[in-house]
């Protein structure tokens, strides 16, 4: 199966899930549950629960043990996504190839629908039967971590928003991105690796991959910005530039951002030599991540 198919595979099981696991639109209040769907059902990649699934699957790791906890990522991503885009944020009307949540249901309702996503994420996460306690714990642990403040994807954002209009050096912008996107790209590897009961030795090759591969996304994503259009993106192109954002092009210009997401996505596909099992999956979307169109 090429890497577009198993992507096409996956996303379908994660929306299944999704749909089992958000509440139905009639359910009141009606409206919120149509702001959260409209958003979560609107089209996206499902980068971050294909990763929980594909690292979980390695070890053995079955679609009732780790779906909900690949779903709850995919619920504060959605969250994250519908949060950003507030005109308090960066005011954006496309995501997704859709008008933004803000635009159709008001900013109120959006804000809701964000909170109220973020909520069910760690309601699913507790709901799940595991047959595993303590790793349970350890997975709700460290999808709070990874969405938190320090290192992390709120942190990030307000990283981000502090750096508008100021020249950064490449390791302030590494500390920018390795928290507000890498933190949850990470922690989703990490957690189908947990959930697979990886061992130490495994889950720091794995750490070593999800932050590899969470920065190199990173740097595609700035390029993106660049060089591909709106329609394409699904989302405001050129947004950065507009915005006067430091990013890997402008730091590094097009070629350099280009040679920097390559080496990234190399070093990540080196880091799964050291599990010991077949991890071609994984370098198969090390790759996919830096050479996406969207
Ligand atoms: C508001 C708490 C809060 C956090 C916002 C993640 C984030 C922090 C904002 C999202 C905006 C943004 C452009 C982030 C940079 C890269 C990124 C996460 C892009 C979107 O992820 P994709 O490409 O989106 O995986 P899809 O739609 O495919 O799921």
């Amino acid at each position: 199966m090429n890497i577009t198919e198993y992507f096409k595979e996956k996303a379908a099981l994660v929306d299944k899930w999704l749909d089992r696991l958000l509440p139905s639109e009639s359910e009141t209040p009606s409206i919120l549950h149509q702001a959260m769907r409209y958003s979560v059902f609107a089209g996206g990649k499902r980068l971050r629960p294909i990763l929980t699934i594909a690292t979980g699957e390695i070890f053995g790791a079955g679609e009732h043990e780790l779906l909900p906890a690949a779903c709850s990522l995919e619920m504060i991503h959605t969250y994250s996504l519908i949060h950003d885009d507030l005109p308090a944020m960066d005011n954006d009307d496309l995501r997704r190839g859709r008008s933004t949540n803000h635009v159709v249901y008001g900013e109120a309702m959006a804000i809701l629908a964000g909170d109220a996503l973020l909520t069910q994420a760690f309601r699913t996460l507790a709901d799940y039967q595991s047959t595993n306690a303590e790793n349970k714990v350890r997975v709700i642990s460290e999808i709070g971590k990874a969405a938190g403040t320090t290192r992390a994807l709120i942190g990030g954002q307000v990283l981000d928003i502090q750096s508008e209009g100021e020249i950064l050096t490449g390791h302030q912008l590494e500390e920018i991105h390795r928290a507000k996107t890498g933190a949850l790209i990470s922690c989703a590897v990490r957690i189908g690796a947990i959930i697979g009961g990886a061992n130490e030795n495994e889950l720091k090759a794995l750490t070593d991959y999800g932050e590899k591969a969470g920065l190199s996304f990173q740097v595609a994503d700035d390029l993106l910005d660049e060089t591909a259009t709106s329609e394409e993106l699904g989302k405001t192109a050129g947004k950065d530039a507009a915005k006067q954002k430091a990013t890997y092009t402008t730091h590094y210009g097009i070629d350099g951002a280009r040679k920097m997401a390559d080496r990234l996505s190399q070093e990540a596909i080196f880091a799964t030599g050291a599990i010991g099992r077949d991890a071609r999956i994984l370098q198969e979307i090390a790759r996919f991540i830096v050479e996406r169109r969207s």
